[in-house]
């Protein structure tokens, strides 16, 4: 059976890619809810019941195990879908603890959706490094740009220079990708940062806890081909397609 993976939009194809990476044979589901996107500014109870509709479409699909790849329906409604499911889930979440062991000015940034930002499992996670600063910073508006094609744009450089400039300002030598939107950003973040500040996201970690659950739970595919791949959206497919791999197809679902 294959891994499901879902995001509010087609950020989760940059976990998606780490997970077919590190487990090539597996078959995998990604669906991305661009009609609701983005879920980083709806209330925690919208972002519950739209979680709650993707992973029931994933397991309709018959996935053994699902990856909120969304860092913002993670820290608002993971506990609401562990509840509700059975199915081994695993979520995304700000890479905090790596950044903390790897400042060395003891000072870090994190760039995050609304949502994600003011939700409770968000906070607890930060009161566990009282001895690090930690640089809060809503990402208003970015994931928008990357879901109208707008990635690689002047207007997105200038807007991530306004969050970011401050940041560099306060001595953050490490920052935070909480958004898996955010791994397409790199481009123009390894520019405004240069080489003195360390960019780290999830998507590695998330790939090896999925490998290590699915070996636990002996889930594993035992497979020799390559894992057949599909991706789903409820909206036109052209910006879903502009982010998958040659060769991979986007296609239109009703979800
Ligand atoms: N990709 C989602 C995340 O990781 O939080 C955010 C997308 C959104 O809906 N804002």
């Amino acid at each position: 059976n294959p891994i499901g993976l879902f995001d509010s939009g087609i950020g989760g194809t940059t976990i998606w890619r780490e997970v077919h990476k590190l487990l090539p044979n597996e078959d995998t589901i990604f669906i991305g809810d661009q009609l609701n996107a983005p879920y980083g500014i709806k209330t925690q109870s919208e972002i519950i019941a739209l979680s709650l509709k993707n992973v029931e479409c994933l397991l309709q699909l018959n996935c053994k195990l699902i990856i909120i790849a969304c860092n913002t329906a993670t820290t608002n409604a993971i506990k609401e879908i562990r509840q509700q499911f059975q199915v081994p889930i695993i979520g995304i979440e700000p890479a905090i603890k790596p950044a903390t062991s790897l400042t060395k000015t003891s000072t870090i940034g994190v760039l995050a959706t609304k949502g994600t930002i003011t939700s409770d499992l968000f906070s607890s996670k930060l009161k566990l490094y009282p001895n690090v600063k930690i640089i809060e910073q809503i990402g208003y508006n970015i994931v928008n740009l990357i879901e109208s094609g707008k990635t690689n744009t002047p207007e997105m450089r200038a807007l991530l220079k306004e969050y970011l400039d401050p940041m560099i300002a306060q001595g953050m030598d490490t920052l935070v990708l909480g958004c898996t939107h955010y791994p397409y950003l790199k481009p123009i973040l390894t520019e405004l940062l240069g080489d003195s500040i360390t960019i780290i996201d999830s998507g590695k970690a998330v790939a090896k806890q999925t490998k290590n659950v699915l070996q636990d739970l002996d889930l594993l595919n035992n497979k020799t081909s390559i894992g057949k791949c599909l991706f789903y959206t409820n909206t036109d497919t052209t910006i879903l397609q502009s982010f998958l791999d040659d060769g991979d197809i986007a296609e239109y679902k009703n979800f």
